[in-house]
């Protein structure tokens, strides 16, 4: 199966890539169910009352700190792309037209080398005050994160990166990319439960249309919509691709 995918790649020009958590669980980060998964060890961790708290704005409102201690733990410099990431950002390299659609906030793509990279659940590039709505750059607030303290805003208000937490809307150009889907000659799912809507909608509206690959450890809802589905682990997926 992997080698007629690689015949397709080989042949295509335009490919999408639609990656979820599972794409950085070997960089060290959990995906968001499961035993092991980012909720529950969040929960425990930082004595949340419920475990979709640390992604909660009215939580956040209450108590930002456990969101920062997260931020701290995934964007740390010690946290390094994988063999995936890597190879994904090396086919943008070598010529071929890529999109990456992430719902990952942990910015491995672009550490990776990606550049055409739409961060549908929003990303750590900019905040914004809670207090007055100023706008702030990575780079004003980075360093507060990896040295456990809150960013603040001159006018006293926490800093919010933009990563969508519950009940907030999405990037527009999200929206955008949705309304206006890209050509692609493949698309690829990548280490994701295909759960989470509208970010799903993405790859969802390619089935049936060109050739389509799932590549997740654990079943989902709409394996057989695609036309070619491997169950393994990623980066052994990327390195026999
Ligand atoms: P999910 O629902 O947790 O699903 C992840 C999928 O990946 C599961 O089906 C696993 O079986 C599979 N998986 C895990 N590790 C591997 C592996 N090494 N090889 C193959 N398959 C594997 O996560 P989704 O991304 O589908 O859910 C969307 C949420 C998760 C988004 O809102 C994200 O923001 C959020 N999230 C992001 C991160 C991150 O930024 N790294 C971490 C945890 C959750």
């Amino acid at each position: 199966m992997i080698k007629e995918i690689k015949d397709i790649l080989n042949k295509t020009k335009r490919i999408g890539f639609f990656t979820g958590a599972g794409i950085s669980t070997s960089c060290g980060i959990p995906d968001f169910r499961g035993e092991k998964g980012l909720y529950s060890y969040a929960k425990k961790k930082y004595s949340l009352p419920y475990p979709e708290a640390i992604f909660d704005i009215d939580y956040f409102e209450e108590n930002p700190k456990p969101f920062f201690l997260l931020s701290k733990e995934m964007l740390s410099a010690d946290v390094y792309p994988s063999l995936a990431h890597l190879a994904i950002a090396d086919l943008e390299k070598s010529g071929k037209e890529t999109i990456v659609v992430t719902q990952n906030i942990d910015m491995l793509h672009e550490k990776a080398g990606s550049e055409n990279v739409i961060n549908c659940h929003g990303s750590y590039t900019n905040g914004t005050c809670r207090k007055c709505n100023e706008k702030f750059s990575y780079s004003h607030f980075i360093d507060d994160i990896l040295n456990s303290r809150i960013p603040k805003c001159n006018c006293g208000g926490v800093i919010k990166p933009d990563v969508t937490f519950f009940g907030e809307s999405l990037p527009m150009d999200f929206y955008n990319l949705l309304e206006r889907p890209p050509k692609l000659d493949i698309v690829f799912a990548i280490g994701t439960s295909l759960q989470v809507e509208p970010a799903a909608s993405f790859v969802k509206y390619y089935l049936g249309k060109i050739p389509t690959v799932l590549v997740n450890m654990g079943e989902t809802p709409y394996d057989r919509y695609f036309d070619y589905v491997v169950n393994m682990k990623i980066d052994d997926f990327f390195k026999e691709l």
